[in-house]
């Protein structure tokens, strides 16, 4: 409703100001025709540039102070600042010529009004100015791109893959559902924690991200409701979508990366500040880090905010101990696995819960039967292991 009324205020000082106009243009038309040339209306045109210079520097600085609150804190992350000062220095050489060239642009229809007495002089080109304003631009700009460049090719260099957090998240209508490697890495015989393989085509109600439990790997995935991640370490997020475009965006560490279903996308970075002392430099215990999906992906788009804790390594290490691998949780999919890898797979999520047990090892020996129905999901495992795809 107010904005209705303000409309129509709108409107009719429009009305007004040019019926006033008309009104002023009547009036000189029954004066006859002016001597001067030099009228009240043109001195009015030119003094409000220089109005409007002044209002809108003076708006322009309020409101990027009034919005100061709302800025980010200092990143989080070595990458993040890099991007930061980029975007500073970046911002600090625009500004200024935004500012001198603008200055000169409403300064000069008022200093060069029209006046009786004052002739124009006529000046077709000056070509050392030109070569001047063509030349130093020419090399800022390059220098402004070379760095990003630089920074930017840091940024997507290749994850530190040995010591590295790895981390899945799928991005689906509407939530981030997120994966990681268990810690029963030697009981499968392996030196560090690895991500087992993921095929789209086993996705169910269950198994959301479509867990291949052929692969050996992922018998001691588990899932997370929120992101847990150990501060000063590499964390390596592989990302997907599995309906339409999302985006992962954690704001406090600068990163930023679509998810595509059918093309698995990548990021990495290394938190270094945990939400700890995060909360104490900002004197505001209530400060999360979050993950937010920044692609409008529909209608529950904004519930796909998931909470991200950074914490010490002891506290992570301790965490990911407390989680029990997804196959633990749902051991009717023992049955998915291969016969030959079954009792490795019981080996690594343990026997279950007191008289869950006995059913289990059933499902156990029934597996073989059920295993020719995940024959053809095994044939899937042969286009995932594509090295590409892995390398994801
Ligand atoms: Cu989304």
């Amino acid at each position: 409703m107010t904005s209705i009324i303000l409309g129509i205020g709108v409107v009719l000082i429009l009305i007004i100001i040019i019926m006033i106009f008309r009104v002023q243009s009547l009036i000189s038309l029954v004066r006859g025709t002016p001597t001067t040339r030099e009228t009240t209306t043109n001195k009015v045109n030119a003094a409000m540039w220089v109005v409007f210079l002044v209002l809108g520097t003076i708006g322009a600085v309020w409101s990027a102070i009034a919005a100061a609150d709302y800025f980010l804190p200092d990143a989080s992350s070595p990458h993040g600042r890099q991007t930061d000062d980029l975007f500073w220095i970046t911002m600090g050489i625009t500004g200024a010529v935004f500012f001198a060239t603008h200055v000169l642009l409403f300064y000069f229809p008022w200093k060069y009004q029209f006046r009786e007495n004052r002739k124009a002089s006529f000046y077709p080109d000056n070509n050392r100015l030109e070569v001047i304003w063509t030349v130093v631009p020419a090399i800022v700009l390059t220098l402004l791109v070379l760095s990003g460049w630089k920074v930017w090719r840091d940024i997507t260099s290749d994850p530190p893959e040995e010591n590295g957090v790895v981390v899945e998240i799928v991005g689906k209508q509407f939530n981030w559902e997120v994966r990681y490697p268990g810690d029963k890495h030697a009981a499968l015989g392996r030196k560090k924690p690895e991500l087992g393989n993921f095929d789209f085509r086993l996705i169910d109600a269950s198994n959301v991200v479509g867990i291949d439990l052929a692969d050996e790997n992922s018998f001691d995935d588990f899932m997370s409701r929120e992101i847990h991640l150990p501060k000063g370490r590499p964390v390596i997020l592989k990302i997907r979508a599995r309906d339409v475009l999302h985006s992962v965006f954690m704001p406090h560490f600068r990163v930023k990366m679509d998810a595509v279903p059918g093309m698995p996308t990548k990021f990495w970075f290394i938190p270094d500040k945990t939400t700890k002392e995060m909360r104490e430099t900002l004197n505001n215990p209530d400060f999360n880090y979050e993950l937010a999906c920044t692609e409008v992906c529909g209608r529950g788009h904004f519930s796909m905010r998931t909470l991200i804790i950074v914490e010490e390594e002891a506290e992570y290490n301790k965490w990911v101990a407390s989680r029990k691998p997804w196959l633990a949780e749902n051991r009717d999919y023992l049955a998915k696995v291969p016969a030959n890898l079954q009792e490795k797979a019981l080996r690594v999520i343990g026997p279950g819960d007191g008289g869950a047990a006995p059913e289990n090892a059933d499902d156990t020996t029934a597996a073989p039967a059920n295993n020719a129905a995940a024959l053809p999901a095994k044939g899937a495992v042969k286009m995932v292991a594509n090295p590409e795809l892995s390398a994801q």
